[in-house]
Protein backbone atom coordinates (compact mmCIF):
# COMPACT_ATOMS: atom_id res chain seq x y z
CA UNK A 1 0.00 0.00 0.00
CA UNK A 2 1.05 3.87 -0.71
CA UNK A 3 1.78 5.65 2.65
CA UNK A 4 0.27 8.77 3.08
CA UNK A 5 3.92 9.99 2.18
CA UNK A 6 3.61 8.36 -0.83
CA UNK A 7 0.33 9.39 -1.96
CA UNK A 8 1.36 13.27 -1.39
CA UNK A 9 4.14 12.93 -3.61
CA UNK A 10 2.02 11.29 -6.31
CA UNK A 11 -1.14 14.15 -6.04
CA UNK A 12 1.25 16.96 -5.82
CA UNK A 13 2.91 15.75 -8.95
CA UNK A 14 -0.48 16.04 -11.06
CA UNK A 15 -1.22 19.93 -10.01
CA UNK A 16 -0.07 23.05 -8.94
CA UNK A 17 1.16 23.67 -5.62
CA UNK A 18 -1.54 26.14 -5.03
CA UNK A 19 -3.97 23.66 -6.03
CA UNK A 20 -2.26 20.77 -3.99
CA UNK A 21 -2.92 23.37 -0.87
CA UNK A 22 -6.24 23.35 -1.24
CA UNK A 23 -6.08 19.44 -1.08
CA UNK A 24 -4.08 19.49 1.56
CA UNK A 25 -6.70 21.68 3.37
CA UNK A 26 -9.58 19.18 2.36
CA UNK A 27 -7.92 16.67 3.83
CA UNK A 28 -7.63 18.63 7.23
CA UNK A 29 -11.30 19.51 7.24
CA UNK A 30 -12.20 15.73 6.19
CA UNK A 31 -10.37 14.34 8.93
CA UNK A 32 -12.16 17.08 11.81
CA UNK A 33 -15.85 16.01 9.80
CA UNK A 34 -14.43 12.22 10.10
CA UNK A 35 -13.85 12.67 13.84
CA UNK A 36 -17.12 13.94 14.67
CA UNK A 37 -18.96 11.78 12.68
CA UNK A 38 -17.45 8.66 13.12
CA UNK A 39 -15.94 8.08 9.77
CA UNK A 40 -12.72 5.84 9.20
CA UNK A 41 -9.98 8.45 8.90
CA UNK A 42 -7.56 6.42 6.89
CA UNK A 43 -10.26 6.65 3.97
CA UNK A 44 -11.24 10.26 4.68
CA UNK A 45 -7.34 11.02 4.22
CA UNK A 46 -7.03 9.37 1.08
CA UNK A 47 -10.01 10.08 -0.57
CA UNK A 48 -9.24 14.07 0.59
CA UNK A 49 -5.72 13.40 -0.57
CA UNK A 50 -6.60 11.74 -4.75
CA UNK A 51 -10.17 13.81 -4.83
CA UNK A 52 -8.77 16.51 -7.49
CA UNK A 53 -6.26 14.38 -8.67
CA UNK A 54 -7.13 14.41 -12.40
CA UNK A 55 -8.54 18.47 -12.34
CA UNK A 56 -4.99 19.61 -14.44
CA UNK A 57 -5.36 16.74 -17.15
CA UNK A 58 -5.70 18.60 -20.61
CA UNK A 59 -8.98 18.43 -22.33
CA UNK A 60 -7.87 16.21 -24.87
CA UNK A 61 -6.65 13.26 -22.86
CA UNK A 62 -9.90 13.21 -20.82
CA UNK A 63 -11.82 13.19 -23.80
CA UNK A 64 -9.92 10.22 -25.42
CA UNK A 65 -10.54 8.52 -22.13
CA UNK A 66 -14.30 9.28 -22.30
CA UNK A 67 -14.20 7.72 -25.34
CA UNK A 68 -11.55 4.85 -25.18
CA UNK A 69 -12.46 3.79 -22.01
CA UNK A 70 -16.48 2.53 -21.77
CA UNK A 71 -17.29 6.41 -20.16
CA UNK A 72 -20.86 7.33 -21.66
CA UNK A 73 -20.32 10.18 -24.46
CA UNK A 74 -22.84 12.66 -22.99
CA UNK A 75 -19.67 13.63 -21.04
CA UNK A 76 -18.01 14.85 -23.75
CA UNK A 77 -21.43 17.64 -23.62
CA UNK A 78 -19.81 18.85 -20.22
CA UNK A 79 -16.39 19.92 -18.79
CA UNK A 80 -13.50 19.56 -16.86
CA UNK A 81 -15.54 20.82 -13.72
CA UNK A 82 -17.66 17.58 -14.29
CA UNK A 83 -14.94 15.26 -15.75
CA UNK A 84 -12.10 15.56 -13.22
CA UNK A 85 -14.16 13.46 -10.42
CA UNK A 86 -15.60 10.96 -12.63
CA UNK A 87 -12.72 10.40 -14.59
CA UNK A 88 -10.38 10.87 -11.19
CA UNK A 89 -12.05 8.33 -9.72
CA UNK A 90 -10.86 5.70 -12.73
CA UNK A 91 -7.22 7.25 -13.17
CA UNK A 92 -6.63 6.85 -8.98
CA UNK A 93 -7.86 3.40 -9.45
CA UNK A 94 -5.59 2.77 -12.47
CA UNK A 95 -2.63 4.72 -11.78
CA UNK A 96 -2.60 4.70 -8.06
CA UNK A 97 -3.91 1.04 -7.47
CA UNK A 98 -6.50 2.51 -4.95
CA UNK A 99 -9.12 -0.23 -5.66
CA UNK A 100 -11.31 0.93 -2.22
CA UNK A 101 -14.85 1.28 -3.91
CA UNK A 102 -16.10 3.54 -1.03
CA UNK A 103 -12.75 5.99 -2.22
CA UNK A 104 -13.31 5.70 -5.38
CA UNK A 105 -16.84 6.80 -5.00
CA UNK A 106 -16.13 9.48 -2.94
CA UNK A 107 -14.21 10.38 -5.47
CA UNK A 108 -16.46 10.18 -8.60
CA UNK A 109 -19.68 12.11 -6.50
CA UNK A 110 -17.14 15.27 -4.92
CA UNK A 111 -18.61 17.70 -7.53
CA UNK A 112 -22.35 16.44 -8.04
CA UNK A 113 -23.33 14.57 -4.85
CA UNK A 114 -25.48 12.12 -5.70
CA UNK A 115 -28.81 10.87 -3.98
CA UNK A 116 -27.06 7.56 -2.39
CA UNK A 117 -23.99 9.08 -0.50
CA UNK A 118 -21.75 7.09 2.03
CA UNK A 119 -20.82 9.20 4.95
CA UNK A 120 -17.29 9.17 3.66
CA UNK A 121 -18.62 10.70 0.04
CA UNK A 122 -20.91 13.39 1.92
CA UNK A 123 -17.29 14.30 4.42
CA UNK A 124 -15.36 14.94 0.43
CA UNK A 125 -18.13 16.75 -0.56
CA UNK A 126 -18.87 18.68 2.31
CA UNK A 127 -14.92 19.19 3.40
CA UNK A 128 -13.93 20.32 -0.33
CA UNK A 129 -16.67 23.06 -0.44
CA UNK A 130 -16.05 24.47 3.24
CA UNK A 131 -12.09 23.67 3.62
CA UNK A 132 -10.36 27.02 5.53
CA UNK A 133 -9.11 28.83 2.27
CA UNK A 134 -12.90 28.74 0.54
CA UNK A 135 -14.49 32.34 0.76
CA UNK A 136 -17.71 32.52 -0.95
CA UNK A 137 -21.17 34.23 -0.31
CA UNK A 138 -22.15 31.33 2.12
CA UNK A 139 -19.47 29.51 3.49
CA UNK A 140 -19.60 30.48 7.03
CA UNK A 141 -23.49 29.17 6.69
CA UNK A 142 -21.90 26.28 5.38
CA UNK A 143 -19.00 25.34 7.95
CA UNK A 144 -21.90 26.05 10.89
CA UNK A 145 -24.33 23.74 8.97
CA UNK A 146 -21.77 20.88 8.91
CA UNK A 147 -21.31 21.28 12.86
CA UNK A 148 -24.76 20.70 13.26
CA UNK A 149 -25.44 17.73 10.53
CA UNK A 150 -23.35 16.01 7.61
CA UNK A 151 -26.90 15.73 5.90
CA UNK A 152 -28.18 19.58 6.34
CA UNK A 153 -24.54 20.73 5.20
CA UNK A 154 -24.98 19.00 2.04
CA UNK A 155 -28.12 19.92 1.69
CA UNK A 156 -26.98 23.27 2.17
CA UNK A 157 -23.78 22.85 -0.59
CA UNK A 158 -26.07 21.31 -2.92
CA UNK A 159 -28.78 24.62 -3.09
CA UNK A 160 -25.90 27.03 -2.92
CA UNK A 161 -24.28 24.95 -6.25
CA UNK A 162 -26.88 24.76 -8.23
CA UNK A 163 -27.98 28.23 -7.37
CA UNK A 164 -24.76 29.31 -8.65
CA UNK A 165 -24.52 27.19 -11.67
CA UNK A 166 -28.73 28.83 -12.89
CA UNK A 167 -27.74 32.45 -12.13
CA UNK A 168 -24.09 31.65 -13.99
CA UNK A 169 -26.00 29.83 -17.26
CA UNK A 170 -24.02 26.89 -16.78
CA UNK A 171 -25.07 23.48 -18.09
CA UNK A 172 -26.58 21.24 -14.77
CA UNK A 173 -25.04 17.69 -15.12
CA UNK A 174 -28.55 15.41 -14.36
CA UNK A 175 -26.52 14.02 -11.45
CA UNK A 176 -26.24 17.72 -10.10
CA UNK A 177 -30.50 17.80 -10.51
CA UNK A 178 -30.68 14.23 -8.59
CA UNK A 179 -28.57 15.24 -5.67
CA UNK A 180 -30.34 18.55 -5.38
CA UNK A 181 -34.31 16.36 -5.46
CA UNK A 182 -33.00 14.27 -3.30
CA UNK A 183 -31.15 16.54 -0.75
CA UNK A 184 -32.89 19.81 -1.13
CA UNK A 185 -36.69 19.18 -1.97
CA UNK A 186 -38.06 17.90 1.42
CA UNK A 187 -38.76 14.53 0.89
O1 LIG B 1 -12.48 20.86 -7.96
P1 LIG B 1 -12.86 21.95 -6.99
O2 LIG B 1 -12.77 23.30 -7.59
O3 LIG B 1 -12.14 21.85 -5.69
O4 LIG B 1 -14.42 21.75 -6.63
P2 LIG B 1 -15.56 20.83 -7.28
O5 LIG B 1 -14.98 19.64 -7.93
O6 LIG B 1 -16.56 20.58 -6.20
O7 LIG B 1 -16.31 21.76 -8.32
C1 LIG B 1 -15.75 22.17 -9.52
C2 LIG B 1 -16.74 23.06 -10.23
O8 LIG B 1 -17.80 22.27 -10.76
C3 LIG B 1 -17.42 24.11 -9.38
O9 LIG B 1 -17.15 25.39 -9.95
C4 LIG B 1 -18.91 23.83 -9.50
C5 LIG B 1 -18.97 23.05 -10.77
N1 LIG B 1 -20.16 22.21 -10.94
C6 LIG B 1 -20.80 21.44 -10.01
N2 LIG B 1 -21.89 20.85 -10.55
C7 LIG B 1 -21.94 21.25 -11.86
C8 LIG B 1 -20.84 22.09 -12.11
N3 LIG B 1 -20.60 22.68 -13.31
C9 LIG B 1 -21.50 22.44 -14.29
N4 LIG B 1 -21.34 23.02 -15.48
N5 LIG B 1 -22.59 21.62 -14.12
C10 LIG B 1 -22.86 21.01 -12.93
O10 LIG B 1 -23.85 20.30 -12.82
FE1 LIG C 1 -12.96 18.87 -7.58
FE1 LIG D 1 -17.09 20.28 -4.27
FE1 LIG E 1 -11.41 20.16 -4.59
Amino acid sequence: DLTREDLMQKVSEQMSDKRFQHVLRVEKKALELANNYQIDKEKASIAALTHDYAKERPDEEMMDIIQNEGFSRELLEYGNAIWHGILGAYLVKTELGIADQEILDAIMLHTTGAKEMSDLAKVIYVADYIEDGRDFPGVVEARESAERSLDEAVSYETYNTLTYLLKSKKKIYPKTLETYNYWVVSH
